[in-house]
């Protein structure tokens, strides 16, 4: 379907940056699969060689090694060249929301420590304010949900606890937490302080609030025949 060769088409985009000898920040979510993939095809192909990988999720790792990736962790390298990720929301300012797919905690650590981090997203990420079409996902250790609920609810949200679908009970994520989903009636309207104060919650482990981090959102859209830069 359209959405889907969208994604393909950034994901794809995203990987012909990578270049030979490169650590690779590896995001989670159905668009940077493509991009993964698309390194597999490279290296097989000997486009690039010598490339490892730095993975944010179990998908990553899965989906890395499925592609013939060296996978390592952040005690075996010294820096991250390149991190390639996907979005559930991109603001005007390269601002994010993260944490469709729960693994936002690990990609803070890898987005935040790359040299560029590329977003990737189809055209239907790109919003004029953070929160008006996603709600803000926050990883909670689970003997604090009930304050961490009571006090996000002070801060005027409205939290709900994230259920699993094909799992019975609450989402666990990578580190064994469970996940808040919260609305701000209007979207989020000062971003960079909120992500501060949610983190600063006694319990919160991490927000999708992704402020200040991201180099390059490449986006796929419907005109054209090349995703377009931003
Ligand atoms: O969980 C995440 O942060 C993912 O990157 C998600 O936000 C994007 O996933 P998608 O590319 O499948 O929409």
């Amino acid at each position: 379907d359209a959405v889907k060769q969208l994604k393909k088409e950034v994901g794809i985009a995203a990987a012909k940056r990578v270049q030979s000898n490169m650590v690779v920040g590896l995001g989670t979510g159905s668009t940077t699969a493509f991009a993964i993939a698309e390194l597999g095809r490279r290296l097989s192909a000997g486009e690039i060689t010598n490339i490892v990988g730095i993975p944010t999720s179990f998908q990553a790792t899965v989906l890395g090694k499925q592609a013939g990736i060296p996978i390592r962790s952040l005690d075996d390298v010294d820096r991250i060249d390149i991190a390639i990720d996907g979005a559930d929301e991109v603001d005007p300012n390269k601002n994010l929301i993260k944490g469709g797919g729960a693994a936002h905690t690990r990609e803070k650590v890898v987005d935040s420590l790359a040299a560029q981090f590329i977003v990737v997203v189809d055209q239907s990420k790109l919003v004029d304010k953070l929160g008006t079409t996603f709600d803000m996902p926050v990883e909670v250790l689970p003997m604090a949900i009930a304050p961490v609920t009571r006090a996000i609810e002070k801060l005027g949200g409205q939290p709900t606890l994230r259920m699993g679908v094909r799992k019975d009970g609450p989402v666990i994520t990578d580190q064994g937490n469970m996940v808040i989903d919260v609305k701000f009636e209007g979207g989020i309207d000062n971003a960079p302080e909120l992500e501060k104060t949610i983190n600063n919650i006694p319990g919160v482990i991490e927000n999708g609030l992704f402020i200040g981090v991201t180099n390059l959102v490449l986006v796929g859209e419907l005109k054209g025949d090349t995703p377009s830069i931003r």
